[in-house]
């Protein structure tokens, strides 16, 4: 028999996923509601509030396209938005799209569950909610479930612990304090020129150090702005149709198929205009050669030590030992010149690691630092954290966490075997953040829309893809990853900067252009890789 839920999907999240994913499922006539965990809509660029915190992605890509008056109204007013901008605009589309009706904010669901007999998921909250849905959507972000690292002593710590990832609300005043900013990945690196300008002194404590670009960014003109809309609808297309949801331009040659002078003057170039997505692949084999992506490391090697007076801060400033741009390339506002200032002492954890968080700050193998602030930036259990923080329970009371415990399994990063109905926005192996997230995000939101479209036009009650097809999917991304230097480094990207988490390449590298042809195709052959299961087997079962 077919059993009454409270609504026919409930989706977790109301980031860029989550608020899209109710716009569009609403105006196919389905009723949802979304859980979220904040009082506020946004996600990342919610609780991200850090000085400094900006997107990678420049603004006019990073936005929705879905809806050509909502892109022709919005003004974008900086190359790359601030974390302020993108908030008001994730409130703007909420309001917009009058989405806050179906949104229930201080809601965080601890567990989902699948009743194999009934079809139905039910979701309970902390709050001690309980309810009920045919299919579950998780949004919840590939950057959300935060690490706090393991310090012997952290507990202890007698000055203000901050988080990068869950900054108070009210702006924090340095002036005439001492601070530490544990990690050097994209947020240490937008927020520690910010910290350093009113700090009386600033401590950077680096483990591994990471490769950033100049960002250049700067406000956008009315002109420029009006010209990108005019062609909105070619730009857009041209994202949806490339490798990484950006439309790059390339060289298309190899990085030894012209002079180092000539490759100098190319990488020059892009370094100035201040693009790092166009800077990795500047060069086809430059993310697949070793000697390749070497010359691009080297020629940014050399731009450090320009920007950075003392030859043995840029030295401990400088990687090596990982190809450039297989842990995430940073952008940044003049964060090498702030190790040229006076208040700011660069710590180097390779020569003296911590040994312990005491009452007053920070000890090394060295020394102790002293501080009344101590900012974590130490980053995420990237792509699977945020689901696997849900005890989410599939058939026979299946675990997704233990599912995972071995290596993230997914058909397409939207959908596993063994938790039918339920569907995951930018999940492990699908393109998610190696690319365009945006892009990519809208691209899963129309594609789970059309499939529950599907399935209720054809009176189909339970979707899951098969174990082969999952298998074959999880195969292939993997092959494609080994064809990169990706598998060459230790990142978030494959896992390594949780203790235990498997190694693999969590993101799909075959392109966004490949991954949406793929996915259409499997949609237009009655979703092939998918067991489905109609409402007539299921009243007879
Ligand atoms: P990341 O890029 O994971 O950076 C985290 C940083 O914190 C990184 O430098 C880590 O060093 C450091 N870290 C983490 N734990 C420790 C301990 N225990 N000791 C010393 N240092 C530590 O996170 P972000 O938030 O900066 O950026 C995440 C993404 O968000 C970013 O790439 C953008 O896409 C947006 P390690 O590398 O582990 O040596």
């Amino acid at each position: 028999m077919t059993h009454t839920t409270d609504f026919d999907v409930l989706i977790v999240g109301a980031g860029w996923s989550g608020l899209m994913a109710l716009h569009r499922l609403r105006s196919r006539g389905f009723s949802a509601r979304v859980l979220e965990a904040a009082p506020e809509v946004g996600g990342t660029w919610y609780w991200n509030r850090y000085p400094g915190a900006r997107c990678d992605v420049e603004s006019i890509h990073y936005s929705y396209s879905f809806d050509e008056e909502l892109q022709q109204e919005w003004n974008w007013t900086e190359r790359y938005a601030a974390q302020p901008e993108l908030l008001s605009y994730a409130r703007h589309v909420a309001d917009r799209f009058d989405l806050r009706r179906d949104i229930q904010f201080n809601t965080k669901v601890s567990s989902a569950k699948f009743d194999d007999e009934a079809s139905v998921w039910t979701l309970r909250t902390e709050e001690g909610e309980s309810l009920t849905a045919k299919f579950c959507i998780l949004a919840t972000g590939v950057l959300s479930a935060t690490k706090i690292p393991d310090l012997r002593g952290l507990s202890r710590f007698q000055g203000t612990l901050l988080n990068t990832f869950d900054w108070p609300e009210e702006p924090v005043d340095f002036t005439g304090k001492r601070v530490a900013v544990l990690g050097t990945g994209s947020s240490g690196i937008q927020a520690i020129p910010e910290i350093a300008k009113s700090a009386e002194h600033l401590y950077v404590l680096q483990r591994t150090p990471s490769f950033s670009l100049p960002a250049k960014n700067r406000p956008l003109q009315p002109k420029e702005l009006e010209q990108v809309k005019r062609e909105y609808a070619r730009l857009r297309a041209a994202a949806r149709d490339s490798l990484d949801g950006l439309a790059l331009e390339n060289t298309g040659k190899s990085a030894f198929d012209v002079t180092e002078e000539e490759r100098n003057a190319i990488f020059e170039e892009v370094y100035e205009e201040g693009a790092p997505f166009k800077f990795q692949g500047m060069f086809i084999d430059q993310m697949t050669d070793l000697k390749a992506n070497a010359t691009a490391a080297e020629f940014v090697a050399r731009k450090i030590a320009e920007r950075v007076k003392d030859p043995e801060t840029a030295a401990a400033l400088t990687p090596s030992g990982y190809p450039i741009a297989t842990r995430r390339l940073c952008i940044d506002t003049g964060y090498y010149e702030t190790f040229n200032r006076e208040n700011v002492t660069l710590v180097n954890l390779l020569k003296e690691p911590i040994t312990e968080v005491t009452e007053k700050g920070i000890t090394t193998a060295a020394r102790t630092y002293e501080v009344d602030y101590l900012v974590l930036a130490t980053g995420f259990d990237a792509v699977t954290g945020s689901f696997t923080r849900i005890d989410v329970r599939g058939v026979g009371g299946q675990s997704l966490k233990e599912k995972w415990d071995a290596a993230a399994s997914s058909y397409l990063g939207l959908a596993v075997n063994g938790f039918p109905n339920l569907f995951t926005v930018t999940g492990p192996l699908s393109p998610s953040v190696l690319s365009n997230m945006m892009v990519s995000i809208e691209q899963h939101v129309d594609w789970i829309t059309a499939c529950l479209g599907y399935l209720e036009e054809k009176g189909i009650d339970r979707i899951e893809p098969t174990q082969e097809a999952e298998q074959e999917w999880v195969r292939h991304a993997s092959e494609v990853a080994d064809f990169t230097l990706f598998p060459q480094s230790s990142s978030w990207y494959s896992g390594a900067n949780v203790e235990g988490k498997p190694r693999q390449i969590l993101p799909y590298l075959g392109g966004v252009h490949n991954y949406r042809r793929l996915t259409q195709e499997i949609a237009a052959d009655g979703y092939r890789g998918f067991t489905i299961r109609s409402r007539e087997a299921a009243e007879l079962a």
